[in-house]
Parts: structure tokens; C-alpha cells; sequence
């Protein structure tokens, strides 16, 4: 597989797409290069994508693609693609297979899923997914009688965030987020890296807001590119943010700084949180946090002052120390004392456009019980948590899982402690992998499914919340490669041989998108328009509330709950508490990880276009530890956990940007599968030294900083 691909010389030179920029013809459709679903104008030249661009209609994207979205033909033409369905013929992970066709590897993933249906139950079956192209086969196993569906990123990225603002302002901070950035004065981030983190329109917005004069507070053990912008950096030592927010809301509160009758009208339990925040003092907290009293004092100032037009940014992959819900929680108090809830440059309203399913199309089965935990645990979960179906495989509680589709996530760099992923997945009767890359999920699976690029097919409509409310449309801009299929035709197959057909009802992909446009009340010509522009707009419900007017909020009491009495009912404290994290012992540093702007996760590890610009993560470590130690920028290390897992060697970035009890590497890097060229053995894996988590006890998600590593010289 590989080097023979009939695309490889498609792989073209810059100079050859130059020649084809301004010829053509431009296709919208919707970017996949990260998740959050930018509106694309592709141009098409001679059967081959020549560029990429930001269509100007859409709201996400407004003529604009981050680097990753410009960089998508890096992915369409990688010359690793998987081009042909895969049937396994040695020991499972031993990356043996055969090429088979589309009839055998569809009978033998139906015949594998149903199997095991029939022997131990739907309840049996789990599917991972993450990305667009999952609902169709949230459709089928939904048919197929299983609540057993899991995305990474609830668990494993945002949901303790969502928890936290629910159990505090009754609804979660949204995807895209509801914090109106563009209309902020001061903005705090804690640990929340805008700029490294690349969400396109999120950083076009930070940016207008410091264009326009915004103050940003960066509260991050690493000196960010959002530090570089920042009036204060707070260098906090890892863990003790909580601290940190109880301090603010106890200096906000103590100095009279906020409204007190906006309190008195939209919160509940306030008083009892005056009585907690009490012991948050200044000088308590410098002492956790390692953040002077007045900076601490300075920055409550500076946020309170331009209340209630500033926030602190509800953040996006939260997972970091197990008690990630509680700190999300402390989040959302400190803005629910700046009253910014509904108000310009505090949090928006969003509104969508409502579809419908299509009128031939029956709706599928809702099954509320899955099998991620056992009774009683989590009672906060809001969705379904991907690391709880991994244990219930392994443990058999509440029941055995015994098939897996994984759909687009690779889940040995996703899930904590990818020994287990692997043991679990020894203890499967069947497997399938989905995936457009021989990423390492798909070296495990019984049968390897192709599946083409975003460029090359159809997905579900898309209509998010937002500020103002579209639908937007993916379509193929170029035939698919090789003999990689779309999900949906996938699926539809699936659902034949699965007697779901009726799930599937559609020929073509055109008609499942005219079938649910037409049942959603569109007419002919706006659905043409969404053909030619990609986009069909409606006016946006009011973003903001009227000031003054009551808070009317979906918490248990209507208001913002301070004290939260639901949290006290099942055991959890009303308000957070800081509790000290574990330290680093001698000669060993806490793992952060965070993002590169030109990478998503571990899925461009393998872009040309993308390396050009970050060929492999590096390890950042404080310069005079590093001089203490004999290290430079530019060596090499291993890095070892407390466990013994290794990841390397990664080259050192000695620097003064960061702390000297941390270190902080890029995740996404130090693939293990030889069929991904470039990506193979390049950089270091951070998952690899991830064999410690902690589960938020509230909600089920995996905080991942808790793992300590040692650093050793190696000559390469
Ligand atoms: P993290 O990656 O955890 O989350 O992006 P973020 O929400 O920003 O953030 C890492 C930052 O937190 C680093 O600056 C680190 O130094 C700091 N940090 C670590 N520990 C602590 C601590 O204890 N306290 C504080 N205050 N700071 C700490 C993730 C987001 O990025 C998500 S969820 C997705 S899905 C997207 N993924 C993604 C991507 O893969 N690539 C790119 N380029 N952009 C992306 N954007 C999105
Ligand atoms: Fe694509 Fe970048 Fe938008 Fe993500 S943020 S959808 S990678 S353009």
C-alpha cells in the first residue's frame, strides 16, 4: 500500500497549482480539516483541487480559512491514503490484511455486527466517531437498537465546560462558543491558548477585539501567543486555577465591585457563596498559586470595572486535572458576578435553523441506557463518554461490549492510557475502522474501510448554533480517489444488509440533501442558492438581552445558581473547593499539552503542506532548568513517565516562556504506523505518557495533566 497510489503525482509542486489559481471554477462546500465546519470555496482546475479559500457567505469563515483549511490538499492528495477496503489475515494488530472488495468487506461488516447483536444484545455494540460523516452511522447502529455512541470530544475535550455552565447558567457555553469576543473590553483566558488553538473565526474575532482595544488577562504556566498580547500574564503553577477564580470572586465580592442588585435579582445562594469565597483571600491564594496579591487584586479590578462587558472565556479542551467541572464551574460564577449573561461582550444568544428529517425517512430509535458506567456514577454526564465504553469492554460493567466501529478518531492517541485501548480492543469478537489514513486504529481492525476526503463527498446538512443562524452544505468537489467511498453510501450499504434500509431511503446523496431540505420548508430556489453559495442565511433572533431585564434561565431555580442545590443533593460540593494537586517530584516535570496552529490533533501529521510549516512538536522546558541539566534547544530527549512510558526522542525548546515545574508539547505527533510516512516515529507522543488520568466524578471526563516525566539526552 502506499507508494503505488494512482494519485501520488498528484501531490503537485506549488508552481504547478499556481499555474491553475485563477482558472477554473470554485465549488463552496465546508471545510473537515478540524470540526469546526468553515465555509470553503474550492477551485477546481482541470479535475484537480488547485486552492482553497474562505467563502466570503459564509459566517464561519467570512472569506477566510485558517492555515489547516488552506492546507487541505495536503490531505486529499497524501499519497498514504487508504485507497482499497482492507479484510485482516494475521493476528489482529498485526497490521496484515488483504485487499478486498467493497461487496466482501460490507458482508463481512454486517455479518460481524450482527453476530454479535444476536449473541450478546445491541446493548453489545459501540461506535466511536468523531466528525460530520458520523451521523449516518449514528443512524445505523441507533437502528440496530444501541445507545452505545461516543465522540471524544465530551469526555475527552469540552464536557466538564458544558457541565459546569449548565449547573450554573442552565445551558452550556456552545460550539461554537456563545462568548462574544468581538464586543469585549477585557477578556480573561485561563489556559485557553487562542491563536495556537486555531478556530477560524474565533481567532479572527480575538483579533478584531484587540484591534479595537480589548485588555486580556492570560492566566497560563507558559507564556502563549495570547500572553504576547496580554496587559497580564498570570504564570500560574499548574492545578491551582480554582484557587485562582475563587480568589477573584472573592475580591470582586469583598471590594463591592459588583451589581448588587442584579445578584439580588437573577442569583440564588449567594450569600452562602460569599461565606465559601471568604478563605480565597489574596494572600492564601498567592500561596497555591504562585500569583502576587496584587496582580491577583489588579486583574479582579480590571475585569469588574468593565462589567458587564468583559468575561473570563468559558475555555474549550478542559480535561486537565480531574476536578475539571468544578474549575468550569468557578468559570461561569466569576462571569455570573460580571453580570455579563446575555450582554454585549459577556455571552451572546445563539439560534439555529431548525431541520427536519426527511418525510420518507422513519426516525430511528432513541435508547436512553448505555453502557459507559456503571449505575449510579457520573450522574452529570451529558453525553454518552467514549473512555467509559472503552472500560465497560474491559470490565463488563454494566455489560460486555463486544463490536466496535471506530468512525474517523484514532482512538490509541485519543483516550488516555492507550494500553488499555489496545487490551480492550483484544477482548472484541469485531472491529471496523473507518478512516480516509492508515491511522493506528485501523492496524487493529478486522476490516479497514476507505473513506473519501471532504473534497470528494456529501456529509449531513450542517446548521449549527450561532450568532446568526445558516445552513450550509458539504459537497464533493472532486471525484473520490482510488476506491474510497463517502460515509453516507457506506452506511446506506450497511443498512441494506442490516434490514435498516428504511433508514436510508435515498438513492443518491443529492436526494437525501433535497429530501431534508424540502421537508425542512425550503424552497426550490434557496436550495439552488445553497448549491451555488453554500450557505442560505436567515435573520438571527436578538444576541442580547435587554438590560435590566430578569434573568430567565433552565437551572432547577430560574437564576444563577451560586450554591448549587442539585450538586449538594448527589454529593458534590455546592461550590468549588481548591484542592491541592500532586506535585512533580526532583528531576520531574508535569505534562502539558496544547495545540500548533497548522495541526489538528494527530490527523495532519501526515500533511506535506502542513509539516512545511511545523514539521514535529518540540519539548518545551524552562531555559535554566534546562542549562541545570546540560540540555539546549535542538537535543534530543526521551521522555518517560512515572510508569515507565516512553515517547521519543523530541527535540528541547529551551525558553524563559514557561515554568520550571512543567513541560509542554504539541499533541499530535510521534505516530507509530510505518504506512504514514512522514507522520512515522516523527516528534513525540503525548498520549504515550498519559498511562494516569483522572475521571471528573461528576460528569466522566478524563483530566489528562496528572503524569510527571523525566528527560534524557539521547544522540540521534
Ligand atoms: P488546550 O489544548 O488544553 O485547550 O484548545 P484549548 O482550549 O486552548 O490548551 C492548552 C493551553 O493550556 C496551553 O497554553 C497550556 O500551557 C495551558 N495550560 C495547561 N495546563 C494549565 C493549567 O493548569 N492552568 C492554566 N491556566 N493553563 C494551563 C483546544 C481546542 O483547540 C479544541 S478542544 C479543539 S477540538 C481544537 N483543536 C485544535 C487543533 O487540534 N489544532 C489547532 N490548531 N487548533 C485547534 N483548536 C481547537
Ligand atoms: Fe477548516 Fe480551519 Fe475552519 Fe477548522 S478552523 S474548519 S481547519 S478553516
Amino acid at each position: 500500500m502506499g507508494s503505488s497510489l494512482p494519485w501520488e503525482n498528484l501531490e503537485t509542486p506549488l508552481e504547478s497549482q499556481e499555474a491553475g489559481l485563477g482558472q477554473g471554477s470554485i465549488i463552496p462546500t465546508v471545510c473537515e480539516m478540524c470540526f469546526w465546519k468553515c465555509g470553503v470555496h474550492a477551485r477546481v482546475h482541470d479535475g484537480k483541487v488547485v486552492a482553497l479559500t474562505g467563502n466570503p457567505d459564509h459566517p464561519l469563515s467570512r472569506g477566510r480559512l485558517c492555515p489547516r483549511g488552506v492546507g487541505g490538499i495536503g490531505s486529499l492528495y497524501d499519497p498514504d491514503r487508504l485507497s482499497e477496503p482492507l479484510i485482516r489475515v494475521g493476528e489482529r494488530g498485526s497490521q496484515e490484511f488483504r485487499v478486498a472488495t467493497w461487496e466482501e468487506a460490507l458482508d463481512r461488516t454486517a455479518e460481524g455486527l450482527r453476530k454479535v447483536a444476536d449473541q450478546y444484545g445491541p446493548e453489545s455494540l459501540a461506535l466511536f466517531y468523531h466528525g460530520a460523516g458520523g451521523s449516518f452511522f449514528k443512524t445505523l447502529f441507533k437502528g440496530m437498537g444501541t445507545a452505545n455512541i461516543a465522540a471524544p470530544s465530551y469526555a475527552q475535550c469540552r464536557g466538564p465546560r458544558d457541565v459546569g455552565f449548565e449547573l450554573t447558567f442552565g445551558e452550556g457555553a456552545g460550539s461554537p462558543e456563545i462568548a462574544d469576543v468581538p464586543n469585549a473590553r477585557v477578556m480573561a483566558l485561563i489556559g485557553t491558548h487562542l491563536g495556537e488553538n486555531m478556530h477560524n473565526t474565533s481567532v479572527q474575532d480575538f483579533s478584531a477585539a484587540l484591534g479595537k482595544g480589548m485588555r486580556l488577562i492570560t492566566v497560563d504556566p507558559r507564556y502563549s501567543v495570547a500572553a504576547g498580547k496580554s496587559k497580564y500574564w498570570l504564570p500560574i503553577k499548574p492545578g491551582t486555577d480554582i484557587a485562582l477564580l475563587l480568589g477573584w470572586a472573592n475580591v470582586i465580592i469583598r471590594e463591592g465591585w459588583y451589581d448588587a442588585a442584579y445578584i439580588e435579582k437573577n442569583a440564588v445562594g449567594f450569600d452562602k457563596f460569599r461565606a465559601e469565597v471568604a478563605k480565597y483571600t489574596p494572600e492564601a491564594v498567592y500561596i497555591e498559586t504562585g500569583i502576587k496579591p496584587e496582580q491577583l487584586i489588579a486583574t479582579a479590578r480590571e475585569l469588574a470595572q468593565a462589567a458587564p462587558h468583559s468575561l473570563v472565556h468559558p475555555g474549550r479542551r478542559v480535561t486537565w486535572y480531574g476536578d475539571d467541572t468544578q474549575r468550569c464551574r468557578a468559570v461561569a460564577l466569576v462571569n455570573g458576578l460580571l453580570g455579563n449573561w446575555g450582554q454585549p461582550g459577556g455571552f451572546y444568544m445563539s439560534s439555529s435553523i431548525p431541520l427536519k428529517q426527511a418525510e420518507n425517512q422513519p426516525p430511528v430509535p432513541e435508547h436512553q441506557a448505555a453502557s459507559d458506567r456503571p449505575a449510579g456514577s457520573y450522574p452529570y454526564a451529558g453525553s454518552v463518554l467514549a473512555n467509559g465504553l472503552r472500560e465497560a469492554t474491559l470490565t463488563g460493567d454494566p455489560n460486555e461490549l463486544k463490536a466496535w466501529m471506530v468512525y474517523g478518531t484514532n482512538l490509541p492517541m485519543v483516550l488516555p492510557d492507550p494500553r488499555k485501548t489496545l487490551a480492550a480492543i483484544q477482548k472484541l469478537d469485531f472491529m471496523v475502522a473507518i478512516d480516509i489514513l492508515p491511522m493506528e486504529i485501523t492496524g487493529w481492525a478486522d476490516v479497514v474501510l476507505p473513506e473519501c476526503t471532504y473534497l470528494e463527498r456529501h456529509d449531513d446538512l450542517i446548521a449549527p448554533w450561532y450568532r446568526e443562524p445558516y445552513v450550509a452544505l458539504r459537497q464533493p468537489v472532486v471525484e473520490p480517489m482510488g476506491n474510497s467511498k463517502p460515509g453516507w453510501w457506506m452506511a446506506k450499504e450497511l443498512g441494506k444488509r442490516l434490514g435498516l434500509e428504511q433508514h436510508f431511503p435515498w438513492e443518491t446523496a443529492n436526494d437525501m440533501i433535497g429530501d431534508r431540505l424540502n421537508a425542512s420548508g425550503f424552497s426550490a430556489a434557496q436550495q439552488a442558492n445553497l448549491y451555488k453559495k453554500g450557505v442560505i442565511l436567515k435573520q438571527a433572533d436578538p444576541m442580547y438581552l435587554p438590560a435590566g431585564a430578569p434573568l430567565d434561565l433552565a437551572t432547577p431555580s430560574g437564576k444563577i445558581e451560586f450554591w448549587s442545590q442539585q450538586l449538594a443533593d448527589t454529593g458534590f460540593d455546592p461550590v468549588p473547593v481548591y484542592r491541592r494537586p500532586e506535585q512533580p517530584g526532583p528531576g520531574t516535570f508535569r505534562l502539558l499539552t496544547g495545540r500548533s496552529p497548522v495541526h489538528t490533533f494527530g490527523r495532519t501529521a501526515n500533511n506535506s503542506r502542513l509539516l512545511d510549516q511545523y514539521p514535529e512538536n518540540e519539548v518545551w522546558l524552562n531555559r535554566a532548568t534546562a542549562v541545570d541539566m546540560g540540555l539546549r534547544s535542538g537535543d534530543r530527549v526521551m521522555m518517560k513517565n512515572q510508569d515507565g512510558a516512553e515517547t521519543g526522542p523530541v527535540k528541547v525548546k529551551a525558553t524563559e516562556r514557561i515554568r520550571g515545574d512543567c513541560v509542554y508539547m504539541v499533541h499530535g505527533f510521534g505516530h507509530k504506523d510505518p504506512r504514514m510516512r512522514r507522520a512515522h516515529n516523527n516528534g513525540g507522543d503525548d498520549n504515550a505518557l498519559t498511562t494516569r488520568y483522572k475521571v471528573d466524578p461528576i460528569m466522566g471526563a478524563t483530566g489528562y495533566s496528572v503524569n510527571f516525566v523525566s528527560l534524557e539526552k539521547v544522540e540521534v
